[in-house]
């Protein structure tokens, strides 16, 4: 499926173009049926010295939210042995939509085309007390798989691409090309736009707007098929967009509700870019909360 329309306003693929997805209309996995053991094997060679680099944004208080979105910790002193040990204990409750916050990832109940998610699931029918009953972010199951790392920041020269930047297919093949890097089918494509610097320091102007993958270049990724996307910004794609300004996160709704691949977002992509490292194993476990829109996380790349 291709998206529709234009800068004078667009509009996601009709049913009958975007339903049945490639995988057929029961399914319900999208691109996580790529994840084989043929495709762990393969990620598993691009280890070679151990190293790993942790990927995840540290899930705190002064972290940015998007909208109402929170995270509260209250500690707890929940227990003291009398003599002889005087065992202390100590936990935490953690007030959060957990789903959607820090770096997460996006289960594809998440967002809708009218009241239709991927392969034109009714969302409101399947959703209940237990979360959402068909594909939920417990459902999504471990990714492990070949991660590539597209600097686009490095292309242009800068540590942040400016506000609202919409990367097109033509700065991913040019990124491609300067590292020397080729995306496969099932990778976890993840975009460096330098962004995820202002995490902390500045998050009104982080969640504000944000440079990112325009609709062109998110179609240039899905036509390659992979596991998931991913960036070191709130949404994955840039937001507001210039040439698409009355449509709403339009990316979200390819990657979850059209193509059924996931988005991996608030990503922590500065050790990698630094380092120059662009093809690793990579790694991610979503959360096992039955029915969620989506999971926080904590993804790694091997080396
Ligand atoms: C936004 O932050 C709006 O994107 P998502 O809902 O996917 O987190």
């Amino acid at each position: 499926a291709s998206a529709q329309g234009s800068s004078a306003g667009w509009s996601p693929p009709a049913a009958d173009q975007r339903c049945p997805s490639r995988w057929g209309a029961a399914d319900r996995r999208g691109s996580m049926n790529m994840m084989t053991p043929e495709r762990a094997k393969r990620a598993a060679q691009l280890i070679r010295t151990g190293e790993i680099v942790e990927c995840g944004q540290t899930l705190n208080q002064t972290m940015p939210f998007f909208g109402t979105r929170r995270f509260d910790v209250h500690l707890k002193r929940t227990f003291m042995n009398p003599e002889p040990n005087r065992r202390g204990s100590n936990e935490e409750l953690v007030v959060a939509e957990i789903g959607q916050v820090g770096t997460q990832l996006d289960a594809f109940p998440h967002q809708t085309i009218g009241d239709e998610g991927y392969n034109c699931v009714n969302i409101p029918r399947i959703a209940g007390r237990g979360g959402f009953a068909e594909m939920g972010v417990d459902t999504v199951g471990t990714i492990f798989t070949r991660g590539v790392l597209i600097d686009v920041a490095a292309l242009k020269g800068v540590a942040t691409l400016p506000d609202t930047y919409e990367i097109t297919p033509d700065d991913l093949e040019a990124a491609l090309r300067r590292q020397n890097t080729r995306i496969e089918e099932g990778d976890a494509v993840i975009i460096h736009t330098g962004w995820g610097l202002l995490w902390g320091r500045d998050n009104a102007r982080y969640v504000r707007s944000c440079p990112g993958l325009g609709v062109a270049a998110a179609e240039w990724v899905l036509r390659q098929n992979p596991m998931l996307m991913g960036s070191d910004n709130w949404p994955v794609e840039c937001s507001p967009s210039k040439t698409m300004p009355d449509a709403s996160l339009p990316v979200h709704q390819l990657a979850l509700a059209v193509h059924g691949v996931h988005l991996l977002e608030n990503m922590k992509l500065d050790v990698l870019a630094q380092r120059g490292q662009h093809e690793f194993a990579f790694a991610v476990q979503p959360l096992k909360v039955q029915g969620g829109s989506g999971s926080t996380v904590a993804p790694s790349a091997l080396f």
